[in-house]
């Protein structure tokens, strides 16, 4: 690896501004093969940062006034979603999902405990008491996506992936909380996710990245004959696994089109290696083409095997050929993005150069018999080095990252249709230098029929010597470009934490929060079933400590600035459950409980209950506190509680 480290005196900027520099990033003969396939367009074209103009004035979001977008941002392995004011870039909110929170007791308050125990496989509970836990505490989510109601964002639901431990979520706009976490059963990673765009989501379509032997029972490992993937299509309403399709090759990214008829997942390694240079092997990969229609009558009939309690399609290449398709595309494809004009799929070549467009006109053909698998593609521009990801603006224009050269291209799809038939057009209109290494970018409401052309933000792998010096970790960057211009600008950048992978960019006025919590919110109707067993009323002021054998249920309430018990008992040895309702209905009032050196600590926001049960094991006089700043006597908004020694 030593080509990939700078030499002493080179600085990193300079190098990898040059394409050789860049693609030795990637590394060994890949890297080489990049530079060759390069050629020209690997030479930088544009103008670099540009100075802001128009935009400037848009972007700067003077205090106390609204953005005009919500961002939905991932946190790769941060496993939170957040959420950012779009265009000013302001931090709103994190919401945690699959990690676990300190600030907010998720991973740790029982109402959070059961929405990720309910989606858990049997042999996960198992794994995890095996190893003293109740939850997996890290996650890798990668994809945030809205539910769809006749091509755009309805502002019903978020959903989201785990690529760490296999996990598919939801997170609720009305509140801005998880409410559901589906573990995948038979697929390994969960990669690319996307809903289903018409009628309406309908499916969530999510890509198992990983593959795994077929009876993956620890007798096989070097047998790649044996090794299968698994598409899966979740309910978006129940979050239950609908149907899963067994394939041939590994799942990256998938979309889903404009028709409701056909879903799609690029495959970087249809080799089925073990191994980089296995996985880099082949010249072309494939794109598996779902036919949803198909899928569903053959689970209707029962074409399928259960596995793990699910039906499974047979969608192997070269199978039941009326299930999927696979699309031979050059060299190892990454993101894959359904065009605004609901007739373009765009699918960026990683390891290639170039773009390959798919016409879904052309796809009920590609399912009659003897069809030339690439009869659906129209264009296959080339672009530059490492096209990852595809953003559209709704007029025509796509915008293509480029890892290896650092750029956002922005390319004409007509002309790249026209070029592709053998008319001599460029489709090639600007490149615009990102600072450095992009991955996604996205544009506002750019992957629904609403796309507006007005914004595109680039996520960019590494920030270098953008910001200053914070130690070896470096922040990424996130940089806006300001497309209404033809130049398109960068006019911001973002550094910002571990890993932001995706983003959406959803106009504010589909996003409709509520500030305050419903008391017959279904998040504690386990909790409130409990409380109606102790004959306690969780709707009003409560100070009630129900002893149940070795269990303790204390119920309190909290009013700025008081909870309502000063003080309780317990035993050495009691397992202790604390409910706490914030009857509270002021917005912005939220409360919290902490309780000193027992590690609970949980958010109760206003009009809303949460629990936690711990085992009181310390004898001694223990301080809670609210631990979010609700008064000016929040300082004083505490209490006590006596664990007295176990009589012995
Ligand atoms: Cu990072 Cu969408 Cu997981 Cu591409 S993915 S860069
Ligand atoms: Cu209640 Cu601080």
């Amino acid at each position: 690896m030593s080509e990939n480290t700078p030499k002493k005196g080179i600085s990193r900027r300079g190098l990898l501004g040059a394409t050789a520099g860049g693609a030795a990033l990637l590394g060994g003969a890949t890297g080489a093969r990049l530079a060759l396939l390069g050629g020209a367009a690997g030479v930088a074209t544009a103008a670099g940062t540009g100075t802001a103009t128009a935009a400037e004035g848009a972007l700067n979001i003077a205090p106390g006034e609204l953005d005009d977008y919500y961002g939905f941002w991932s946190s790769g392995q941060t496993g939170e979603l957040r959420i950012l004011g779009f265009p000013s870039m302001r931090e709103l909110m994190r919401v945690p999902v699959f990690n676990r929170c300190s600030a907010t007791g998720w991973g740790q308050t029982n109402e959070s405990l059961r929405i990720f125990e309910e989606g858990m496989l049997p042999e996960t509970k198992a794994f995890l008491a095996a190893n003293g836990k109740r939850v997996h505490d890290n996650g890798d989510l990668h994809h945030p996506h809205m539910s769809f109601t006749d091509g755009t964002y309805d502002g019903r639901y978020l959903f989201m992936n785990d690529k760490a431990n296999t996990r598919v979520a939801r997170v609720r706009c009305d509140v801005m909380k998880c409410d559901k976490i589906t573990e995948i059963p038979n697929a390994k990673a969960i990669h690319g996710l996307r809903p289903q765009k018409f009628p309406r989501t309908g499916y969530v379509f999510a890509n198992g990245e990983d593959e795994t032997p077929m009876v993956n029972d620890g007798k096989v490992l070097d047998e790649p004959e044996k090794y299968v993937n698994f598409f899966t299509a979740l309910d978006g309403d129940s979050m239950d696994v609908a149907w899963q399709v067994m394939v041939s090759g590994n799942l990256d990214n998938t979309d889903a089109d404009y028709q409701g008829k056909y879903a799609f997942s690029t495959s970087y390694n249809s080799e089925m290696g073990m191994n980089l240079a296995e996985m880099t092997a082949s010249e072309m990969d494939h794109v598996v083409v779902f036919n949803l229609k198909e899928i569903e009558k053959g689970v209707a009939n029962g074409d399928v095997q259960m596995l793990s309690g699910v039906p499974v399609i047979d969608g192997r290449k070269e199978k039941n050929k009326k299930y999927t398709r696979y699309i031979p595309i050059p060299n190892s494809p990454h993101g894959i993005n359904t065009a605004p004009d609901g007739v373009h799929v765009v699918v960026n070549g990683k390891l290639s150069p170039t773009c390959s467009v798919i016409d879904v006109r052309k796809l009920d053909a590609l399912f009659e018999d003897d069809a030339d698998p690439r009869s659906c593609i129209v264009a296959e521009p080339e672009l530059g080095l490492g096209p990852l990801h595809t953003a559209f603006d709704g007029k025509g224009f796509a915008y293509t990252t480029l890892f290896i050269d650092s750029q956002i291209v922005k390319w004409d799809i007509a002309k790249a249709v026209r070029a592709y038939a053998g008319e001599d057009v460029d489709p090639i209109l600007t490149k615009t230098d990102v600072h450095y290494q992009p991955g996604h970018n996205h544009t506002s409401m750019g992957e629904t029929k609403e796309a507006d052309g007005k914004w595109l933000v680039s996520l960019n792998k590494f920030s270098k010597d953008r910001f200053i010096n914070v130690g070896p970790l470096k922040p990424e960057n996130e940089q806006i470009l300001d497309i209404t211009q033809d130049d398109m600008p960068v006019v911001h950048d973002g550094p910002t934490f571990a890993e932001p992978h995706d983003v959406i960019i959803v106009r504010r006025d589909i996003v409709n929060p509520v500030s305050v919590w419903d008391r017959n919110d279904p998040m504690w109707a386990e909790t409130r079933k409990q409380a109606e067993a102790d004959g306690v009323d969780i709707d009003d002021y409560m100070d009630t400590v129900i002893r149940d054998g070795n269990k303790v249920r204390v119920y309190m309430s909290s009013q700025a600035p008081m909870f309502s018990l000063e003080k309780f008992e317990v035993t050495q040895g009691d397992e202790v459950t604390v409910i706490v309702t914030n009857l509270d209905d002021v917005d912005d009032l939220t409360h919290g409980f902490t309780l000193n050196n027992h590690g609970v600590a949980m958010e109760v926001g206003p009009q809303a209950t949460s629990s936690v049960t711990f085992t009181a094991a310390k004898p001694g006089v223990y301080w809670y506190y609210c631990q979010w700043f609700c008064h000016a006597l929040h300082m004083e908004m505490r209490g006590r509680m006596l664990v007295k020694p176990k009589a012995s």
